[in-house]
């Protein structure tokens, strides 16, 4: 059965949905950003702030789960030998904490460490795809458009952090290659609230240049009523 009747609300208009052409995207909810010691602190951030988005997050991805919608983690990080990290990427930060440095939850940033997994909170379920990354979006050097062409998804609900920097690159990228993508507004976060707010705003001003922002509220209703 399709479910082209069901209407998400949303900025700027109302989004008419089909969940089986739906996924939840959840982007980098890893101990690196959302823990002390990881590379969202190394950089000199208050982790805490990202917290807020684990809740609507939690509750969003149960309903997917229970509503049979697509739902695909994706990860930033790094292979153990860093051959695939730009030197400028690496070169940022101090010597102790730039990516690949060793830190309380291991080398930060890289595949494999304790730091790179996803919190316990969201860890993925088996069968739920998991991207790894080497940059902000997570469509660049990945293969994330198979995926989504082999399932026939046209429409991204996309969760996670930070919200101006692997949200909004993502969105970006998904819209130029045809998604529609969806921000949720607190199941994203960032370590600078008033680049949260704006982050979202820019997306769907213009009357939605390049996506819509909707909330984990919004969501969780729809996929109830199906
Ligand atoms: N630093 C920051 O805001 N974000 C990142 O480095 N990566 C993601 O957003 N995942």
């Amino acid at each position: 059965m399709t479910d082209h009747n069901m209407l998400l609300a949303a900025q700027p208009a109302p989004l008419p949905l089909e969940l089986e052409r739906s996924a939840l995207l959840i982007i980098d909810m890893q101990r690196d950003f959302l823990e002390p010691g990881g590379f969202g602190s190394s950089l000199g951030n208050d982790v805490s702030l990202l917290r807020n988005a684990v809740e609507p997050c939690q509750r969003v991805l149960a309903a997917a789960r229970s509503a049979g919608v697509v739902v695909i983690h994706t990860r930033e990080g790094h292979r153990a030998d860093m051959a695939d990290a730009h030197p400028h990427k690496v070169m940022r930060g101090g010597p102790a904490t730039r990516i690949g440095a060793a830190g309380p939850m291991g080398r930060i940033l890289i595949r494999g460490e304790p730091g790179h997994d996803i919190i316990p909170e969201l860890a993925p379920l088996p069968g739920e795809v998991v991207i790894d990354k080497p940059g902000k979006g997570a469509f660049y050097q990945t293969d994330l458009e198979m995926v989504l062409t082999t399932r026939r998804i046209d429409t991204l609900l996309v969760c996670g952090v930070t919200t101006e920097v692997c949200v909004h690159t993502t969105v970006r990228e998904g819209n130029d290659r045809g998604y529609r993508c969806v921000a949720l507004a607190d199941c994203c976060a960032s370590y600078f609230p008033e680049f949260h707010s704006i982050g979202l705003q820019m997306i769907c001003a213009q009357n939605g240049i390049f996506g819509w922002v909707s909330d984990a509220d919004a969501v969780t209703a729809l996929l109830a009523s199906r």
